[in-house]
């Protein structure tokens, strides 16, 4: 017996989308993406964008999935790249300090009072200097993307103002697990210790360490002056740029039009995400005070000091860098 026409219809119209949810579902992908902060920080939330992005035009074929607080390498943050170069993550937004270990070029940003301003941070990452640094990454099998920014560094500490290099004098500082900071506040004459992010904040918290270094938006969202830190230093001694990418195994397994799709998504994530985290600094900075922080903002003769005090991590450290990453880099600055 023939079906009746509707009825048919019916049939031929519910194996139809059986058939094509059955094709879909076998094309669907969730990819990892790891962030050292959640979304309460802009980085999370820059994240967060890029994968409502690419879900939203990929229409859910890909799910972008983001595990936030370095989770994925259990804490450990400069574990974070070799995780993604082996697979073990798809995709990250990661901090090129916590990546510098893996990829020595990407210690241009920590170079002590390099990038003085906004301006000459764009100019690096937007310019020559910017796609050496892309290029460094790809030869590491990570797929670059898009940038985007944790922000200047700022000081703050426990125990008093600092306003110039001795008021650093054996003062215990937690910082990054990369080797150029414990350069960089010996010759400062702190004592720094390296810690991630996770354990910083018991350390704070116990008075284990006196001072710790982050940006404003870190500073503020994450409450450090309740853990003590009740000075802060304005001295912008170094920026942390972000970079959205994705492991190339990952990245060779998708077609031309979902690469264009991620990459377009990372780019549009990361220029919205920085231009947040600066419009907000002043915002920030306003609250940090009332707060009751003491804020302390450099003279140009105090900075000089803080410069020529730094001078010899920049000998030790640019040949590690690569000098003509560095002359590219400086060359931009001086262009901007
Ligand atoms: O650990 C830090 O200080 C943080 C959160 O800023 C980074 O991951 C670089």
């Amino acid at each position: 017996m023939t079906l009746h026409r509707p009825l048919a219809k019916l049939a031929a119209a519910l194996a139809g989308a059986a058939l094509l949810s059955a094709s879909l579902s076998a094309q669907a992908r969730e990819l990892s993406i790891s962030t050292v902060l959640s979304d309460a920080f802009p980085w999370g939330q820059a994240a967060e964008r890029w994968a409502e992005l690419v879900e939203e035009r990929t229409e859910g074929r890909i799910t972008m999935r983001v595990y936030p607080n370095s989770q994925l390498v259990a804490g450990d943050q400069t574990r974070e790249f070799s995780a993604m170069r082996s697979g073990l993550i798809d995709a990250a937004v990661g901090s090129t300090i916590n990546w510098s270990p893996q990829v020595p070029e990407l210690n241009l940003f920590s170079l002590p009072f390099f990038l003085p301003d906004e301006a000459a941070v764009d100019a690096v990452t937007g310019g020559a200097a910017g796609d050496m640094v892309f290029e460094a990454i790809e030869s590491r099998d990570v797929i670059p993307l898009a940038w985007g920014e944790n922000g200047f560094r700022q000081l703050s500490n426990s125990r008093g103002p600092i306003s110039e290099p001795g008021d650093l004098d054996g003062l215990k500082v937690r910082v990054v697990g990369s080797p150029l900071f414990q350069d960089t506040f010996n010759a400062l004459g702190a004592d720094p210790t390296q810690m991630s992010w996770t354990d910083a904040q018991p350390a704070l918290t116990t008075g284990a360490v006196d001072g710790q270094e982050n940006p404003l938006s870190v500073f503020d969202v994450a409450r450090i002056d309740q853990v003590g830190q009740q000075h802060l230093t304005l001295w912008n001694y170094m920026n942390d740029p972000l970079i959205f990418a994705v492991n190339r195994q990952v990245w060779e397994s998708l077609d031309e039009g979902d690469r264009e799709i991620l990459r377009e998504a990372a780019v549009e994530a990361g220029e919205w995400e920085i231009a947040m985290t600066r419009e907000e600094e002043s915002e920030r900075l306003a609250d940090i005070q009332e707060r009751g922080v003491t804020v302390t903002e450099l003279t140009d003769e105090q900075y000089q000091a803080f410069v020529e005090a730094t001078a010899e991590v920049h000998d030790k450290w640019v040949p590690r860098i690569g000098e003509a990453l560095v002359e590219a880099a400086r060359e931009a600055v001086e262009a901007r």
